[in-house]
């Protein structure tokens, strides 16, 4: 198949384009760099310097024999995107092509700003890409799970049939999402639906949990085609964050009361996840939805696991409930369903001791690296 990944070079992105090429699809990457030039600008610079998009290619090249088309631009200016959909002509667009950063998107004004236009802005762009060039293609969208905040009812796949006054129908679940950057992917959702049903595209939407991990079965031990590792506030995720923690000697970072419960998954899952959804495609007219995540934790349960986990390695690991920086709840129902990806084929890694160990181990080489001034800087959510 034909594969066009918008946001290539982002921590999902690029492991994408390598899992994706090595099952044997012809993948193009496009990206404009936002995210490096947002990490360098917040001084929020990942744990190790990753090689640019032709970089990596070069290297995935040499070691696989396999070749990622690479293509730099602004997917938010139509020329570029409409001339990388004319001459690719994908047969499966996969979009990751957004600000990612829930931190960053309530820094201020501008920030704010730059993460709405883009992320609908592209979004836009690719549905009216697809209806110019490749109606039939399949859009497979980074969602998130965020989308539907934390409600006092299991959260379900997707939509919800409600009866009501003796009449039934289907409609989307409700979202009430928690940052302006989770607000975004639920404005996303809704623009997909109304151009699913007025001009029949199909689309996944995939409701991510957060991700953790690294290495990747196509990554190996080659640490030159490793993923972006965020420790500091804004663009890294709770637990690759405790995990630096934990070896830096820095308290582990618990906004509030640490019962906020979120769904999780690997790297490798979510790779699993995006390829099952590419290889079965949702039909004309549908918007598919998946829960994509493995298991659920508490923002404690993390912390608990990444302590003994340093502790076993020889790390005295102190944990800190600091105020929490953002508004959400810290204790609340959790229960969403998750069996699409399931009844797929997903075979799920679940966070094990072996697995922790191994990632805390991964992290600690680059020790010297970590400058703990990045770690917390309290992006509040309300001044
Ligand atoms: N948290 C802490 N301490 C920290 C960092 C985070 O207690 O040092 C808490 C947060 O308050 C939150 C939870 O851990 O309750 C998860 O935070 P996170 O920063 O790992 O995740 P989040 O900001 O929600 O965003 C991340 C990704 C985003 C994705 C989302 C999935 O950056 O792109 O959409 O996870 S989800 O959380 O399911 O919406």
């Amino acid at each position: 198949m034909r594969v066009l990944i918008l946001g290539g070079d982002g921590y999902i992105g690029w492991p994408t384009a390598m899992k994706l090429s090595a099952a044997g699809h012809e993948v193009l990457v496009t990206d404009n760099y936002m995210r490096r030039n947002l990490m360098r600008e917040t001084d929020s610079e990942a744990l190790f310097e990753v090689p640019n998009l032709h970089e990596r290619a070069r290297i995935w090249e040499e070691s696989s024999g396999k070749t990622v088309g690479v293509e730099i631009g602004d997917l938010d200016n139509w020329d570029f995107i409409s001339s990388v959909f004319e001459e690719f002509k994908p047969e499966t667009i996969i979009h990751y092509a957004e600000q990612p950063s829930a931190p960053y998107s309530m820094i201020d004004r501008r920030a704010a700003d730059l993460t709405l236009r883009n992320n609908l802005g592209v979004t836009f762009n690719v549905i009216q890409a697809m209806n110019a060039y490749t109606p039939d293609a399949h859009l497979v969208k980074l969602g998130t799970m965020g989308e539907y905040g934390t409600p006092n009812i299991d959260i379900e796949e997707g939509w919800i049939e409600i009866d009501h006054k003796g009449r039934k129908d289907k409609f989307l679940f409700p979202r009430a999402a928690g940052s302006l950057y989770h607000t975004t992917k639920v404005l996303d959702t809704d623009l997909l639906w109304f151009y699913v049903r007025v001009w029949g595209l199909r689309v996944t939407d995939l409701m991510q949990g957060p991700v953790y991990g690294l290495a990747t079965n196509e990554s190996g031990e080659d640490a030159r085609l490793y993923s972006f590792l965020n420790y500091d506030e804004i663009f890294g995720t709770v637990l690759n964050r405790f995990m630096v923690q934990a070896v830096a000697g820095y308290p582990l970072t618990v906004y509030g009361k640490g019962g906020q419960t979120r769904g999780y998954l690997h790297l490798r899952d979510a790779l699993q996840c995006v390829q099952l959804a590419v290889e079965t495609p949702a039909d004309p007219g549908e918007l598919r939805i998946f829960n994509q995540f493995v298991e659920t934790f508490s923002v404690n349960d993390l912390a608990e696991r990444v302590q003994a986990s340093g502790q076993r390695l020889g790390y005295d690991v102190k944990i800190e409930n600091l105020p929490n920086p953002r508004k959400e709840m810290e204790e609340h129902h959790y229960n969403p369903t998750h069996t699409g990806l399931l009844d797929l084929g997903l075979e799920p890694n679940f966070l094990d001791e072996a697995e922790m160990d191994a990632m805390v181990s991964l992290i600690a080489r680059y020790n010297d690296n970590i400058v703990t001034g990045r770690i917390f800087r309290g992006v509040k959510w309300k001044k």
